[in-house]
Formats: C-alpha cells, structure tokens, sequence
C-alpha cells in the first residue's frame, strides 16, 4: 500500500481518504506566485528549476493538496524542440509560423530528452522537497497541441484545425505523430526524474465530434499514453462528455469536467475507473456555504466510482481567492471520508 491517498485512489486502491488537487493550482490565482514570477516571460520561467520547484511548492504548502503538478506548460516542449511559440499575457500561447502545408512539418521537429535537461533537474529536486507527496507530470494531447500549431494561438472553434484534418488527412496523421513522439518524451523525462503520475490533457477534444475523434486524435492519444507503463495515467479534456468511454478506454483515471455528474460519468465509462473531478470553476466566485454544499454534491456523486480523487472540472480561474481553494481542500479532507462512504452505502445518485 501506498501511503498518499491520491496514489492509492490513482491506482484503483482507495482507501477511507478523499484525495484532492486542482488544475492550475501554481500559478496566477496566489499572490506568491505573482512575487516570485515578476515580469519574466512565461516560457522563461518554465526553463528555470529554481523558479519551478519554488511555484510548483507553493500551492502545496498554502492549500495542502494531496499532490503537485509540475509548473511548466503544455508548448514547453515544443519551444525546446525548436518551435517558434511565445505565451502572450492575457492571451496564451502564439506561434510565429503556424504550421499548415506539408513543407510547415520540418519546423516541428523531434525532442530530444537533453533538450528539456531543465525539466530533469526541476523535477528531481521537487521530489526531493516533496517527500510523501507526488508530483503529478504532465504534457498536451496531440489535438489540443495541433491545435495551437495549426490556429496560431488560441480559438473557439478550432476551424483551421478541423478543416486540415479533414481536408488533409495525411498530413494531419503526420503532425500529430510528431506531436505525440515530442508529448512522449517529455513525459517519459518526467517520469524519469521522479514524477509518480502523470496528466494528459486534451483540453480542446470537445470540440470533435465521437467519429472524428476516434478517427483523427484517438490513435495519436493512444501511442502517447501507451508509451508510460511505470506510473498510473490520467486523462483530461473539457466538454469531454461523449468522448468519455473512448478516453477513458486508454487510460487508469479519466478526469471529467463540470459538465456531467460524476456518477453518470462512471457508468459511461463502464464504472471501472477511479474518476478525477468535477467541481465548476466558476462557482468558486459563489457564496461560501453554497459552494460547500456542491463540493458535498460532488463528493456524493463521485462515491459511485471505484476511486474519486477531487478536481476542479477545469483549471483555477486567476481570479480565484486562494482562501477559497484552501477551505476546500480542508472541507474534502474532514468531511470527505464519511460523505464517501455514505453515499457508496446509499448509491446516491445526481439523478
Ligand atoms: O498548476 C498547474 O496546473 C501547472 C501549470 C500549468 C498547466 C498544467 C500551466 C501554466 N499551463 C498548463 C497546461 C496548459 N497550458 C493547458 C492544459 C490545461 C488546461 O486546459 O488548462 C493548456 C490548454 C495550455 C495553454 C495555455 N497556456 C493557455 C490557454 C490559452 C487558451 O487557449 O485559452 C494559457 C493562458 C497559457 C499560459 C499559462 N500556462 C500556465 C500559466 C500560469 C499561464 C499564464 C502565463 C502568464 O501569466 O503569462
């Protein structure tokens, strides 16, 4: 047996405790994280192991989650490999010659490990600052990724994307096999250091419909997550809900976001798998005794999966008020156990 709750739930072994962590814990919602990054680019800080180790610690110390998640991003490993991509304040990440044609290919090129040495080093003093706590490592799924390639930047309707998929079929197999060998590596150089778990994130799937995802992102997401055999697996995208049973189907816990209630995720996963979620980040700006009572809500529902280990359904909001996170994160550890329990006594359900 493991003796951190999140590795036991992570692992199908739960035990009496409710483990909780939550997507963008480091970062802009804590005033020390502010301090400490000042005006540094962002993809800058990312490559500074002291500064890394500092801000991915700082959530753990204020909230005492039950895990870390590497301060890093998802185009990190894309810049290291030579990518043209910058992360604009207020606007996320941009890249100089999104990549479109063929010829566009050569300007994604592989990953070697000593390209992110820097991530080796961060991670490896974390785990050495973290004792019992694991550090979660993580990396973006090849449609999310592509998307950003191929767009430019951030959109709403991943257009540009889904038209070259469609459009371009080879091409689009082509980059995102080259996506997926870049996200592995930069996984298995986490996983190397000392990471214990580690988080896909295909934030933008949703976007796809069930056939097009099985045909065009499935098989890329598959050979990533296929590759890390020595830690357990978690996988994440936003508005995910149709795509639940195929994710799930290629990973050990499959996060949710808000959308659908916890135990209706677990039967649409064939109730097998520990499941990650599901609080709205929105409802973070609510009333203290309202916002309790739906993380209760979302204690109970996840009661009916083998494992639940406690989320957001997507990433902390800057704007977030960090005694918030930290009320809840005592309210899941005190109050967690025995509403768990109850619940799997009773099958309470969201419906
Ligand atoms: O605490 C943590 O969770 C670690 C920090 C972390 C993670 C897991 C950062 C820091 N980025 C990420 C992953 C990431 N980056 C994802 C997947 C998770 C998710 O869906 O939220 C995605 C889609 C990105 C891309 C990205 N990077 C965006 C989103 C833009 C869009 O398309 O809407 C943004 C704003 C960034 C920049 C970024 N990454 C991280 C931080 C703290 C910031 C803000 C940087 C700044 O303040 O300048």
């Amino acid at each position: 047996m493991t003796a951190s709750p999140f590795l036991a739930a992570a692992t199908g072994n739960q035990g009496p405790q409710l483990p909780v962590w939550f997507m963008r814990q480091a970062g802009r919602s804590l005033p020390e994280y502010r301090t400490v990054r000042a005006d540094r680019p962002m993809l800058e800080s990312c490559t500074d192991p002291d500064l890394v180790t500092e801000v991915t610690l700082q959530p753990v110390r204020r909230h005492g989650v039950d895990a870390a998640i590497l301060f890093s991003d998802i185009m990190v490993p894309l810049a290291a490999a030579g990518v043209g991509v910058e992360i604009v304040a207020g606007v996320g990440p941009v890249i100089a010659e999104p990549i479109r044609t063929e010829a566009d290919l050569a300007r994604v090129p592989a990953l070697d490990p000593s390209d992110v040495g820097f991530i080796d080093t961060a991670v490896r003093q974390l785990v050495a600052e973290l004792g019992e706590t694991p550090l979660i490592g993580f990396a973006g799924a090849p449609f999310t990724m592509a998307s950003y390639l191929v767009e430019g930047g951030p959109s709403k309707d991943h257009a540009r994307t889904k038209a070259l998929m469609v459009g371009a079929p080879e091409l689009w197999h082509a980059l995102c096999a080259r996506i997926a060998a870049i996200s592995t590596v930069f996984l298995q150089v986490q996983v190397a250091a000392g990471a214990r778990t580690v988080q896909l994130f295909d934030s933008w799937a949703g976007s796809l419909s069930v056939a097009d995802y099985r045909e065009f992102v499935l098989p890329h997401s598959t050979a990533v997550l296929a590759a890390i055999t020595d830690v357990p697996r978690i996988h994440f995208g936003v508005g995910t809900g149709e795509l639940l049973a195929d994710m799930a189907g290629i990973t050990d816990v499959i996060g949710v976001d808000w959308r659908v209630p916890l135990d209706e995720a677990a039967r649409r996963v064939g109730g097998t798998k520990p499941v990650q979620g599901n609080l709205d980040p929105a409802l973070l700006q609510a009333p203290w005794p309202v916002l309790a009572d739906r993380v209760r809500q979302v204690i109970r529902t996840g009661a009916q999966a083998p494992g639940h280990i406690f989320n957001l359904g997507h990433g902390v909001p800057p704007q977030t008020d960090p005694d918030v996170l930290t009320r809840i994160v005592e309210l899941v550890h005190t109050e967690g156990p025995e509403l768990r329990a109850a619940a799997r006594a009773d099958g309470v359900t969201s419906s």
